[in-house]
């Protein structure tokens, strides 16, 4: 069966949905297509933090009242190292927050809005592809929920499908430019029903390992730990992860985490990753699919956030008006953004986690002092953290 829609996108992470709940907004039809169930995409725990630039998109899109009402607006982190807390207070050094709200809270909110408007997300597809996206007739094809074989026609396709989807790989290898770089540790993250050990995110740099403890609610607790990129899930036991976070956070030798529960428990690994350009012909690349980020900058749902704010404008002034310059420069002007968060996703991961290097400890110890003693050096952390101004 054929349909035709103007913007075909694949991938109902928070860069798919987004974007097509602001190309509505702009009288831009589109269809997302998801691989996933719905139950799936509502319940997979990944990002925390909202920056800045995103809370006030997302009031602005109308779908900030749940977050309002629910998320944790923050004005500082902790730094913890040489035995002590270190605040960077967003709100002295910039008169700004962040907010504390899940990516699967983002997710339901971007679907509820979705499916209330009439928008047309299909959950459960298989066998996505991409087609002809060097014309102007580009095509999808894949297999609906029910089975059957469908192809969906557009004007354009939206490759919001992640690092492991399908679009990316459907440019030639030999127009993409990929920069890639692994890091020798992954982060293992879970959420447990223990009180936060502190109202704001603690980023704790420690001889054994990194340690993170960020929260979702004032009784449900975030945390995670540096472990070796080849560990797996299995070798850290609960009470294992327990015993490591209480040494890692202690400060002045008192442990201060709350045990509890444990409800989610999973490993990440740690990657930089940018494939350039973001276009190819009709076909545009966002969020995961391009790019991703070690998660220590808080930065890796805000970019995909970030990415489809500005094509929302440049598809809408091309399919509304017949305007290329914004798609023209889509990829340039994203691309900007995108370095610039992946310096400071790099800059963090480099100075809060141990590699067993000497030279490296003292290069990391004494960043992490100066920014301790320094208003500058602080101001430029918590600009970056909180999110520079939408292009
Ligand atoms: P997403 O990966 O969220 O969404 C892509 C969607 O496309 C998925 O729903 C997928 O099912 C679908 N899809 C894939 N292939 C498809 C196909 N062939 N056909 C149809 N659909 C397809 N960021 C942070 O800032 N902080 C964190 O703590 C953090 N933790 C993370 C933990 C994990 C395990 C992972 C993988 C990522 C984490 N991230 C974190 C980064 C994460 O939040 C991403 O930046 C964010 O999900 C990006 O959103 P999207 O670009 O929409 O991609
Ligand atoms: C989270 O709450 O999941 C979180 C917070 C900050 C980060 C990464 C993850 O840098």
């Amino acid at each position: 069966m054929n349909a035709r829609t103007d913007v075909a996108i694949v991938g109902a992470g928070p860069a798919g949905l987004l974007l097509s709940h602001l190309l509505h907004l702009n009288g831009v039809e589109s269809v997302v297509l998801e691989s996933r169930s719905r139950e799936y995409v509502e319940s997979r725990v990944r990002a925390g933090v909202l920056e800045h630039p995103t809370a006030e998109l997302l009031r602005e899109v109308g779908l900030g009242e749940r977050m309002d009402r629910e998320g944790l607006v923050h004005a500082g982190i902790s730094l913890r190292f040489d035995g002590a807390d270190h605040r960077i207070g967003f709100d002295e050094l910039l008169g700004k927050t962040i907010t504390v709200y899940g990516q699967q809270e983002v997710v339901k909110d971007l679907v509820a809005a979705r499916l209330r408007d009439g928008g047309q997300v299909e959950f459960e597809v298989a066998d996505t592809a991409v087609h002809d996206i060097g014309d102007d007739a580009p095509w999808v094809s894949y297999v609906d929920a029910q089975g059957e074989g469908r192809r969906l026609d557009c004007a354009v396709v939206a490759g919001c499908d992640g690092f492991h989807g399908v679009t990316r790989g459907a440019v030639p290898s030999a127009r993409l430019r990929v920069f890639d770089r692994r890091y020798p540790f992954a982060w293992l993250g879970i959420l447990a029903k223990a009180r936060p050990l502190h109202e704001e995110l603690v980023y704790a740099r420690h001889a054994r390992g990194f340690a993170l403890c960020s929260m979702r609610s004032p009784q449900i607790t975030r945390l995670y730990l540096q472990v070796g990129a080849d560990e797996t899930v299995e070798q850290w036991p609960d009470d294992r992860v327990w015993e490591e976070l209480t040494a890692r956070l202690a400060v002045d030798g008192r442990g201060t985490v709350n045990v509890g529960d444990v409800l989610d428990k999973g490993v990440t690994a740690m990657r930089s990753f940018v494939a350039v350009p973001l276009r190819h012909g009709r076909l545009f690349l966002a969020g995961d699919a391009a790019h991703i980020v070690p998660p220590t900058g808080a930065k890796g749902m805000n970019l995909a956030i970030a990415d489809v704010s500005l094509l929302a404008r440049a598809l809408t002034a091309l399919l509304r008006t017949g305007r290329a310059d914004l798609a023209d420069s889509y990829s340039d002007t994203a691309l900007r953004r995108v370095w610039r968060a992946e310096h400071f996703s790099w800059f963090m991961t480099s100075m809060l986690h141990s590699t067993g290097d000497e030279f490296d400890e003292q290069l990391a110890l004494s960043q992490l002092r100066y920014i301790a003693g320094s208003t500058a050096a602080a101001t430029s952390l918590a600009e970056n953290y909180v999110g520079l101004p939408f292009a």
